[in-house]
């Protein structure tokens, strides 16, 4: 039987070129959430902290690809629901090791944002990693899950007194309900305590413009930069995301 340590070493790298050293480790890291393998992921993702990578790195360089591989796989039709929803699970399992260090790492709050996925809507996976980059940034979050309504995202928001609001969207469908919440933020006047972001795979900077959203976020990364911006907060090295 094949030992952990000879699978890690016959895992190739996401980008097919020769890699060294953390660059080699960090594409092994998306390679076994293409490959679904949990223990793997949390061994690669564990090792990695041990030498001190910086935990944004191992999102955006390691986890994150490798999920965006699995999505593109799932596109071209090599992959179906149930290998996406193991490599999700499998994503799970590095997200679990971060998290409470970079919860831990980041104590001071920098402002409270109510996120969700909008009505009728179950995707969860990019709203996920946004939340996890923005805690790690040091915002708290209120996560309301998927499939969130209008009025439950403006009662989280009343009730928390957060600053931003995050919205998610997968489908073409729900995208609506995007606007819906941003029309009824407007109708309680929560619009002058509260700024709005939307983000997710349909969403694009005109339909975001359109909405009166004010703010598009593209892919997870650029979270936590459009969320201190939106709040007028200065940006720190901590926020400087490497790529
Ligand atoms: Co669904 N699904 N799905 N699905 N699914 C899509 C979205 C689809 C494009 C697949 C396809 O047909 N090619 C298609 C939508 C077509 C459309 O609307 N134009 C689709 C469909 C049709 C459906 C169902 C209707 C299928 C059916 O039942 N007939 C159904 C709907 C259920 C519902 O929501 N009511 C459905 C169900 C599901 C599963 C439950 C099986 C599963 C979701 C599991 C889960 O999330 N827990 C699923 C999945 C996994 C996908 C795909 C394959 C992958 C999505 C994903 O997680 N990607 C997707 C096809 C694809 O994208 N290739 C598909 C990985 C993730 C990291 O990327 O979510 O894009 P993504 O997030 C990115 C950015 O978009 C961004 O950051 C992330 C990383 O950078 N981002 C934000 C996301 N939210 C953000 C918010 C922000 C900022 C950035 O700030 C607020």
């Amino acid at each position: 039987m094949i030992n952990r340590k000879e699978k890690l070493n016959m895992v190739k790298g996401l980008s097919g070129t020769p890699e060294t050293g953390v660059d080699m480790t960090l594409s092994q890291l998306g390679q076994a959430v293409v490959l679904r393998d949990c223990k793997l992921v949390k061994e690669i993702t564990e090792n990695l902290v041990k030498e001190e990578v910086n935990h944004f790195q191992i999102l955006n360089r390691g986890l994150i690809p490798g999920m965006l591989e699995v999505s593109e796989r799932f596109r071209r039709g090599e992959f179906f629901i149930p290998e996406l929803l193991m490599s999700s699970r499998a994503l799970k399992f590095g997200l679990n090791v971060l998290r409470p260090l970079m919860r831990e790492k980041k104590k001071d709050v920098l402002g409270k944002v109510v996120v969700g996925t909008v009505k009728f809507d179950l995707h969860d996976i990019g709203k996920n990693l946004v939340i996890i980059l923005l805690e790690g940034d040091g915002f708290e979050i209120i996560d309301l899950g998927v499939d969130v309504s209008p009025e439950k995202f403006v009662k989280a928001i009343e009730k928390n007194e957060a600053k931003l609001l995050a919205m998610s969207s997968l489908l073409t469908s729900t995208m609506s309900w995007m606007k819906f919440t941003i029309e009824l933020l407007h109708a309680t006047g929560l619009t002058r305590k509260v700024k709005t972001m939307v983000g997710g795979a349909p969403v694009t900077p005109i339909f975001a413009k359109n909405i009166g959203a004010d703010g598009y976020c593209r892919d997870a990364t650029s979270a936590p930069s459009l969320a201190r911006e939106l709040l007028g907060i200065e940006g720190d090295e901590a926020t400087v995301i490497p790529k």
